[in-house]
């Protein structure tokens, strides 16, 4: 199901993931896309990124009370196949890959027995490290990125910037302790744990809403969107966006 993602997540695969691509550039060319003219080169560079360096890592984290396998691809099209052990988890895990157009394999073998923190954080955990992995140095990308999400009664704004310094703003608030058999709670630990490894600001602002499923839903699929814009490239980028050079 996640060959695409697969045959770039490691060296032996980056060759054959490199031919496919190559021949699919080709035959853009062949059949005269507007995206491989020399008359945009911004979209060619953007093709190139896609098919030929797809921004991606592999995370592999082993704990007494977690282990986790990982696949982030950023520059994919919203492929999942994810399996934590805890369905409400997994459930938000898949909107986020999907509204990012991220492509995620994430297997968890978490100590639920116990209760689902371990299995939540360690996973945050891993999805910043490669979030962070698979960004590489920033060059010609957005940085920023926000997204103001209605899910129904509610409404979330995310903004987001990728500074490589860790700070978690969380404006929102659950009515109550548990969204079925998940504590409402973990949603902090999860985004406190992504952002402070993924090394970014990360701000989230409840407007309002009451249903607590819509509030988390919500903030998964307004952070996708605004890390889409953040690691989008901007075609007049040709550096590191800082005035610093370097973030
Ligand atoms: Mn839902």
């Amino acid at each position: 199901m996640l060959t695409a993602l697969g045959e770039h997540a490691d060296t032996s695969g980056t060759l054959k993931g490199s031919f496919a691509s190559q021949s699919m550039l080709a035959q853009s060319r062949k059949h005269g896309t507007q995206n491989s003219s020399p008359r945009c080169p911004w979209c060619l560079r953007a093709l190139v990124v896609k098919y030929l360096m797809p921004r991606a890592a592999s995370i592999s984290r082993d704990t007494a009370e977690t282990k986790i396998e990982l696949t982030l691809n950023l520059d994919g099209t919203g492929q999942h196949n994810i399996a934590t052990g805890v369905g409400f988890f997994d459930h938000m895990l898949t909107l986020f890959t999907r509204h990012g157009l991220f492509n995620l394999d994430l297997q968890v073998d978490g100590d639920i027995h116990v209760d689902f923190h371990h299995t939540v954080e360690d996973t945050g955990i891993a999805l910043g490290q490669a979030l962070k992995q698979a960004v590489g140095d920033k060059k010609g990308i957005n940085r920023y990125g926000h997204f103001t999400l209605p899910m129904e009664e509610t409404m979330v704004t995310t903004a987001v910037d990728l500074s490589g310094r860790a700070w978690y703003i969380d404006k929102y608030a659950f009515n109550a302790p548990k969204i079925g058999d998940f504590d409402t709670e973990l949603v902090f630990t999860f985004w406190q744990a992504f952002s402070a490894n993924a090394l970014m600001n990360l701000h989230h602002l409840l407007h309002y809403g009451n249903n607590n499923h819509h509030i988390s839903e919500a903030l998964f699929k307004s952070t996708a969107r605004a890390l889409k814009m953040a690691i989008a490239n901007d075609p007049r980028e040709t550096g590191v966006p800082s005035s610093k050079g370097v973030l």
